[in-house]
């Protein structure tokens, strides 16, 4: 897993003939979840219970998203008691009540969604483990926290399960034990906050993201009952080399981490946890990234979800969004609507193809200078990541799509050079409507790795070259997923993603996505807020699956 799902909050734009100019930044935040109008009053009694109805909601801040209430609450107190206050609007008062809340989260003093709100001593499993325990506990310099050890001094036996439970490696290749795997997730695993959506990772997304160049068997942990052998448990690791800062660390990216709801709580996390380090510990891997919606010790970085409206009336229907106040579901329509063929075409927007492998990797490589925390990729890996989970057969001719897709990649070769200039890519991860008759399955596409040689111009940040560019390749992207009937395309605040996201639409999420580093320490990296030195976004460039 890379995400919990969220669910959004909308955009609607001041003036609807704003509403399909893409450069437009008239947009007005409004959050309609847990929305709902306050009562004006003037009479003293009715003020402080008022004020003590603002205290609590306040209160509600530590584990939930700001609730409409408490914007307008705070904006009414602000009237009240300051009259027009310029930049006392909506939209900054959101901002920044967001914002208190997320360094709270970055802080360790407050859990996500109400779902982990325990101090840092209370996690007894991971007060154990060679994580930094808060953010005062990162040193000064980077590096490992425990040392590697020699092979033979890695414990050689898989650790104890409790009775009636076995370990069973799960061959990737078999497509029985693939099935098996995607029954396990498609039926336990992540859900969003009301369990209205659980992530249906397919069978092919499954081995796409487990195989990569170098892939270990062994590292694909699963647990089964003994008696009848099915599977009830699952963790994963895959072999990947991040930069960090300054640093090259090798590592395991760790996901999928599942268990049966019918055995959960009963500490059977922790155990996979250690088996898969013991693993990754067997074949000299002392590191490992991952990310996680709930709070553990301690997010490097927290990024948060962005999503853009596809399928205004689904997304309706299904409640993954809202129609505001004071707007239609034609207005919406009209708001959401994308052009039918992608702008770049005629600057040699096309599918990403084999013989380009080497120049996507070189720009890749290049573009990727940019962050702090990112993936170094050869030229194979190149080729897993963005063409070899592209389906099967040719494109279907109404949508594009080819038969078990998982990834879309594109490039821009330059007409007369036929140098390639820019690439972008998504990956779709449908998630299951739960406890909806009409609808089945939300497609959701995800932006996933882009870069442009606009980068590396001068003054391609300052003189907003860079922004540009992005705004028209990933608004290229994002009719591309509409030509493929997606609902949804979601995106998180990492790499340039904040400078173009609000352009292009996406709304701002109730997600956040929090990244880890074991076994290695280094100051937090900018993802929804900025660090010291750096502007959102910029410290992570790695894109979990
Ligand atoms: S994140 C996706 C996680 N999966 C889901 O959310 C699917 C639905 N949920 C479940 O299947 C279960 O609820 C899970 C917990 C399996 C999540 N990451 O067995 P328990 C700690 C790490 O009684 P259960 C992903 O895949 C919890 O704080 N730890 O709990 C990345 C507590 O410890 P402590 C977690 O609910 C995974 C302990 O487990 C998580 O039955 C990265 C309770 O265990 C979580 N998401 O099962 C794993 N959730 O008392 C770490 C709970 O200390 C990798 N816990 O608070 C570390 C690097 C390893 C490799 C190193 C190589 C060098």
């Amino acid at each position: 897993m890379s995400s919990e799902k969220a669910r959004e909050t909308v955009t609607e734009p001041e003036h609807e003939e704003d509403a399909n100019d893409s450069d437009s930044s008239e947009v007005e935040e409004i959050t309609t979840a847990g929305a709902g109008p306050s009562e004006p009053s003037t009479s003293s009694k009715k003020k402080k219970k008022k004020r003590s109805k603002v205290a609590k909601a306040i209160n509600m801040l530590k584990g939930k998203e700001v609730p409409q209430q408490v914007v307008d609450q705070v904006l009414e107190k602000v009237q009240e008691q300051h009259g027009d206050v310029p930049g006392a609007d909506e939209a900054t008062v959101r901002a920044l009540l967001e914002q208190l809340k997320i360094n709270d989260v970055i802080q360790g003093k407050a859990g996500l969604g109400g779902k982990n709100k325990k101090d840092a001593g209370d996690h007894k499993f991971w007060a154990t483990q060679p994580v930094p325990h808060s953010n005062e506990d990162r040193g000064e310099e980077d590096g490992f926290i425990e040392p590697s050890k020699p092979r033979e001094e890695v414990r050689q036996d898989p650790y104890p399960l409790p009775k009636d439970f076995e370990w069973s490696i799960i061959d990737i290749v078999d497509p029985v034990q693939i099935k098996e795997l995607y029954e396990l997730l498609s039926a336990n695993y992540v859900e969003d906050d009301q369990a209205a959506f659980r992530f249906q990772y397919t069978a092919e997304f499954l081995e796409w993201a487990l195989k990569p160049p170098g892939y270990h068997k062994e590292w694909h942990v699963g647990v089964r009952v003994s008696s009848n052998k099915k599977l009830v448990a699952f963790i994963s690791g895959v072999p990947i080399t991040l930069r960090v800062r300054n640093h090259t660390v090798h590592a395991s990216e760790i996901n999928y981490l599942c268990i049966h709801k019918k055995l959960r709580a009963k500490r059977l996390a922790p155990v996979l946890i250690k088996e898969v380090t013991r693993q990754c510990n067997l074949k000299g891997i002392f590191q490992a990234i991952y990310t996680a919606g709930v709070v553990l010790p301690t997010p490097v970085s927290t990024c948060r979800y962005y999503h853009r409206t596809l399928n205004v009336p689904k997304l309706v229907d299904v409640k993954f969004t809202y129609v505001p106040r004071n707007m239609t579901i034609a207005r919406m329509i009209r708001q959401y609507k994308v052009a039918n063929t992608p702008h770049l075409a005629r600057a040699g927007l096309r599918e990403m193809e084999d013989r380009d492998v080497s120049a996507v990797a070189e720009l890749y490589a290049r573009y990727m200078q940019r962050f702090d925390m990112v993936p170094l990729m050869s030229p194979e890996e190149v080729q897993h990541q963005f063409l070899s989970g592209r389906g099967r057969g040719e494109r279907d001719a109404a949508t594009g799509r080819r038969d078990g897709q998982v990834v879309w990649a594109y490039v821009v070769e330059h007409p007369e050079t036929h140098k390639i200039t820019d690439f972008i890519s998504f990956y779709s991860l449908p998630s299951t409507i739960m406890g909806q008759k009409q609808h089945k399955l939300l497609e959701a596409a995800y932006l996933f790795y882009y870069a442009s040689d606009v980068a590396f111009q001068d003054g391609a940040d300052e003189r907003g070259l860079l922004k540009h560019r992005l705004q028209e390749l990933v608004g290229d992207a994002v009719i591309i997923a509409d030509q493929a009937k997606f609902d949804v395309f979601n995106a998180l605040t990492l790499m340039d993603n904040p400078s173009f996201l609000q352009d292009l639409k996406f709304g701002s999420g109730d997600g956040l996505l929090n990244f880890y580093l074991y076994n290695w320490r280094t100051q937090p990296l900018a993802g929804v807020n900025p660090t010291d030195d750096r502007p959102v976004g910029k410290g992570v460039g790695v894109v979990m699956l």
